[in-house]
């Protein structure tokens, strides 16, 4: 080999490294267990997942962008994401049609992956709600989740939301029914993974759960959902109870509106909340990323930007929670 042909190998292989080998891509993000009541990381240290969720993934898909999930991480220095993927309303997981199901599951896949490019966890969310028990779309569940965990299973960010808020009177009992299915589809492909499993009357009697919780798996957390302009100190202690019980929670949806998602923000029950989260290391998401005119739309509903937002594009809700981050 000639000797400027030598240099040119060794350009290619110093270009390679800066530019190929080491792009601009966050580091794989610590596994996550739970310890006690507590989510650590693989250091056995605690870990406070703290984030937004976007609305429902078909309602709002432009904010499922790399640039809004950049500024998600990097300017309100959250760290987790929650892709909410409903069910049943407005062209929903299970009530749409087939290409209507294929594209929902392609806006996850980007959204996984624009979580993963910005560092940050991931959540995801199968959103039931108006289907308040869960097993109305169980197989439709544990074939999903299935797919997902099997996909994913090499990502150290994901974790699985199996049931939004069940409602309409499902017992503890039907909602562990169907839990043990789905887990047993996640673990099926997926050993370590954390499962968030909702609990009864929109995911609030996690002191009901807390008597009888699942056996037999690792890594389950028991979701609790809140919005401080209807729900105050009576939750927080079943809450308190649930963990006095060991039961380890998770908030993966709250609010500081009416539990209608609209109305008056209350923020003096929303520091209540906040400092309760915060003495007991729980971790948080917030609801939701979209300019709907509604008090617990995160942005202005004047406001068309996707991503690279300012405060002033910011909701009063919106303030508020990126304050907390
Ligand atoms: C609300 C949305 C609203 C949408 C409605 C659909 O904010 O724009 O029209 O769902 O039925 C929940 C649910 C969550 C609700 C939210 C506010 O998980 O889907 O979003 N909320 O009502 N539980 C308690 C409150």
């Amino acid at each position: 080999m000639k000797k400027h042909q030598n240099y040119f190998l060794l350009f290619l292989i110093v270009f390679g490294i800066f530019f190929g080998v080491a792009p601009v891509r966050a580091a794989k993000l610590s596994a996550l267990s739970v310890k006690g009541t507590q989510l650590v990381n693989d250091k056995g240290k605690p870990v406070q997942l703290k984030g937004v969720s976007t609305h429902g993934l078909s309602w709002f898909p432009q904010y499922v962008n790399p640039k809004a999930f950049t500024n998600i991480k990097k300017n309100w220095n959250a760290n987790a994401v929650r892709l909410a993927l409903y069910t049943s309303e407005y062209n929903g997981y299970c009530t749409g049609d087939a290409a209507n199901q294929k594209a929902l599951e392609e806006r996850i896949d980007k959204g996984i992956q624009y979580a993963t490019n910005a560092g940050l966890y991931v959540i995801l969310d199968w959103h039931i709600l108006s289907d308040g028990n869960p097993r109305t779309y169980e197989k439709q569940a544990v074939r999903f989740f299935r797919k997902m965990a099997s996909k994913y299973k090499n990502h150290t960010n994901i974790l699985y939301e199996i049931c939004n808020e069940p409602n309409g009177g499902t017992s503890w009992s039907t909602i562990k029914a169907y839990a043990k299915k789905v887990i047993k589809a996640i673990r099926s492909q997926d050993k370590h993974a954390v499962i968030l499993i909702g609990t009864p009357n929109w995911s609030q009697d996690v002191d009901v759960a807390a008597k009888s919780p699942i056996k037999g798996y690792q890594n389950l957390m028991y979701t609790l959902h809140f919005y401080a302009g209807t729900h105050g100190a009576d939750l927080r202690k079943k809450a308190k109870t649930a963990l006095a019980q060991k039961l380890p929670l998770f908030v993966s949806e709250f609010g500081i509106s009416e539990a209608s998602g609209s109305g008056a923000l209350n923020q003096k029950e929303g520091k209540q909340w906040m400092k309760f989260l915060k003495n007991n290391r729980i971790s948080y998401i917030g609801w939701n990323l979209s300019n709907k005119e509604e008090s617990s739309a995160l942005l202005n509903s004047s406001c068309t930007k996707t991503s690279a937002w300012k405060n002033a594009d910011l909701s009063p809700w919106g303030k508020w929670l990126v304050k907390q981050f």
